[in-house]
């Protein structure tokens, strides 16, 4: 059986998984693309060849014609767009943040819960990133003891100037707010978010995180969203016996004139596009499946909650507890 799915949003990423979509995943097509810009959507569905444009995503979303979703919309449409899937009854795999603020998170996790069945993927693609999933696999072989600490570097080339602190954090930083609890298998309990003194106005600067763990390991986050010299994202990981490090994702170092280079995307799509392939392929096979992947409604929650409890430790200039409300029985603990 081919499973019928509709991409809702044709910007910068509901293009990127439309475009990778087409011809990579086995097992599914694409049917509808969807876009509050009409033109915008035909232009996007001409260009691959899929059937259907639209600009009514609640009534793509409800048509029988539809098994599942793919939510990469504005961020403020996340929530009423992964709502209406999860009361339809489809699965659907929703970009990163599943909404912007922690109660309408809440709210989509409660729906889901009372319905008794996790439809709702939260698309922190890193999880299905080779070498992420490598350095989990090493982690929980504990062939290197426990982990002690995660550094985490996230950088962008350059962020618009109105890109504050607060963005940084919930926009970037929340990338490494999932990453951390998966990996390490743990919680985040508490949080110290700073900039540099040094930058006068929150636009633009460096954000760095403290965090602590349920299991007592500490996490480092480094956000730099104007680094000007490319997209990058590095991870150690410093266990009881030796360290893993992410390696440098770059397939070549050219060397010349004395010098040796690699070279750096100019952003997340270059360095993710494995990851955003597999993370399809994954979440198509799991559906047709009828099983759970990737990061749950839960996990959404929990990131964007931790995301604010970081804002707040900024806005203090204190170390903030981390206190989420309980965990439905629903979900169990963080899966692939
Ligand atoms: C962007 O919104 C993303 O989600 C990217 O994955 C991340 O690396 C970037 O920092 C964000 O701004």
């Amino acid at each position: 059986m081919t499973l019928n799915i509709a991409v809702i949003g044709c910007g910068v990423m509901g293009g990127d998984h439309a475009r990778t979509f087409v011809g990579n995943v086995p097992g599914a097509t694409l049917a509808v693309i969807a876009d509050a810009n009409a033109a915008r959507a035909r232009t996007l569905a001409q260009e691959l060849g899929v059937a259907e444009a639209s600009a009514d995503p609640l009534a793509v979303i409800a048509s029988r014609n539809i098994d599942a979703v793919i939510v990469a919309s504005p961020d403020a449409t996340h929530h009423d767009f992964v709502l209406a899937s999860v009361k339809a009854g489809k699965p659907v795999l929703c970009e990163k943040p599943l909404a912007t603020t922690s109660a309408a998170c809440l709210e989509i996790v409660e729906t889901e819960a009372k319905a008794g069945q996790r439809l709702v993927t939260v698309g922190y693609q890193r999880r299905f990133d080779p070498a992420y999933v490598e350095m989990k696999d090493s982690l929980a072989s504990g062939a290197l003891g426990r982990a002690l600490m995660l550094h985490c570097h996230h950088r962008n080339v350059a962020a618009p100037s109105w890109f504050t602190a607060d963005m940084a954090i919930s926009n970037s930083a929340v990338h490494e707010m999932d990453i951390a609890r998966w990996l390490l298998d743990d919680e985040l309990t508490s949080v110290d978010a700073r900039i540099p003194a040094i930058c006068k106005t929150p636009e633009g600067a460096p954000v760095f995180l403290t965090f602590d763990t349920a299991k007592g390991a500490l996490v480092t986050v480094e956000v730099t969203n104007n680094a000007a010299y490319g997209y990058e994202v590095k991870g150690e990981a410093v266990c009881e016996k030796g360290t893993l490090e992410l390696a440098q994702p770059t397939l070549i170092t050219r060397k010349a004139e004395l010098a040796a280079r690699h070279s750096y995307p100019p952003d997340w799509r270059g360095r993710f596009a494995d990851a955003y392939r597999l993370e399809l392929q994954s979440w198509v096979r799991a559906v047709a499946a009828g099983t759970p992947i990737g990061a749950s409604a839960w996990d959404g929650y929990l990131a964007t909650f931790i995301a604010e409890t970081a804002c707040q430790s900024l806005a203090g200039q204190r170390r903030k507890t981390i206190t989420p409300e309980k965990r439905p029985g629903l979900y169990g603990r963080t899966q692939g």
